[in-house]
C-alpha cells in the first residue's frame, strides 16, 4: 500500500535535504510550503499554502499517514511573526492532522528550545526548556502542543530537537551538535515508522565524538546515527565566547534582545 507523508516547510533547507533521501517507490511525499519546492519529482505532490491556513492544511492532510512538520521561521523573527507562523502555525498543523485523522506528527523542534543551558554539559533526553529566543520559545510551545494532542486525542508525536543540520559542520560549536543530512533522514525515517511511540522528545544529532547529547531516546525509536563531525574538526573556525558559554551559541547574544 502506498504511504503518504505530508512535509510542511518542504521548500526549506531541511526539506530539500530529506526529500531525495526519503523517496520510496511505495511512498508519496506531499510537499507543502508558501512556494513550490524545486523540481518536484515522481512520487511528490505540491501544495502551495501557509501552515496557518487551517482549511488548506486540513485538505493537505487527506489520506496522510504521517505529517513531518518543518514549516515556520527557522531562525529568529519578530514576536508577531513567531506567534503567527511558528506557534499558531504549529497548532494549526496539529489540529488539522487530528481532524483529518492523521495518526502521527513528527515536529521539528530545535536545540534553541534549551539554548540557555550551558555549552559542553551533558544534555540528557527531556532536558527542561530554557529557550534562547522567540524562535526557541516557539519550539517549546510546539513540543507542548504536541504533548496536548497526544494526551487529549491520542496522536503519536515525536519532537526532534535538531542540532545543526547541514551538509557539514560550519564551526566548532557544530562539531558537538551536527546532524548530517543522511542521519537527518535516518532519524525522520525512524520517527515515522516506529510502532506506537506515544509522545517523545528526541535529540536530532549525529554520533559526534564531541557530542554531549543523549542518544538513548533516539535509539529507542530505532535511530542509529552513522556520521561523526570529527572528520571536519581541522577545518572549522573556533568558538567565540557565546558559543563556549551556552548551547544556543549566538542565539543567546545580546544583539537579539528586543
Ligand atoms: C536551528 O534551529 C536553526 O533552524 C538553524 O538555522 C541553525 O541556527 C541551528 O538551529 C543551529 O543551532 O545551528
Amino acid at each position: 500500500m502506498t504511504q503518504r507523508i505530508l512535509i510542511t516547510g518542504a521548500a526549506g533547507k531541511i526539506g530539500a535535504m530529506v526529500r531525495p533521501r526519503m523517496a520510496r517507490d511505495d511512498r508519496v511525499l506531499r510537499l507543502l510550503d508558501l512556494r513550490a519546492p524545486d523540481e518536484p519529482g515522481a512520487g511528490e505532490e505540491v501544495v502551495v499554502a501557509s501552515v496557518t491556513d487551517h482549511a488548506a492544511v486540513t485538505a493537505a492532510c487527506a489520506d496522510v499517514d504521517a505529517v513531518l512538520h518543518l514549516g515556520g521561521h527557522s531562525g529568529e523573527a519578530s514576536w508577531a511573526d513567531t506567534l503567527s507562523d511558528n506557534i499558531n502555525g504549529t497548532y494549526t498543523v496539529f489540529d488539522a492532522a487530528h481532524r483529518a485523522g492523521v495518526p502521527r506528527v513528527v515536529f521539528a523542534s530545535s536545540n534553541h528550545a534549551v539554548g540557555f543551558h550551558p555549552a559542553g554539559a551533558a544534555a540528557p533526553d527531556y532536558l527542561f526548556p530554557r529557550p534562547d529566543t522567540h524562535y526557541g520559545v516557539s519550539k517549546v510551545a510546539g513540543e507542548a502542543i504536541g504533548s496536548l494532542f497526544h494526551d487529549r486525542y491520542g496522536l503519536d508525536v515525536i519532537c526532534l530537537r535538531i542540532g545543526a543540520c547541514a551538509p557539514r559542520p560550519i564551526n566548532e560549536r557544530a562539531l558537538g551538535m551536527w546532524l548530517s543530512p543522511d542521519d537527518c533522514a535516518r532519524l525522520m525515517e525512524a520517527a515515522i515508522s516506529v510502532p506506537a511511540p506515544g509522545f517523545r522528545v528526541v535529540w536530532g544529532v549525529s554520533a559526534n565524538t564531541r557530542g554531549v547529547f543523549c542518544l538513548d531516546e533516539g535509539r529507542a525509536i530505532g535511530y542509529e546515527p552513522q556520521d561523526d563531525s570529527e572528520r571536519y574538526a581541522a577545518d572549522v573556525p573556533p568558538n567565540d565566547e557565546r558559543e563556549n558559554t551556552y548551547l544556543g551559541g549566538v542565539f543567546t547574544s545580546p544583539e537579539l534582545d528586543t
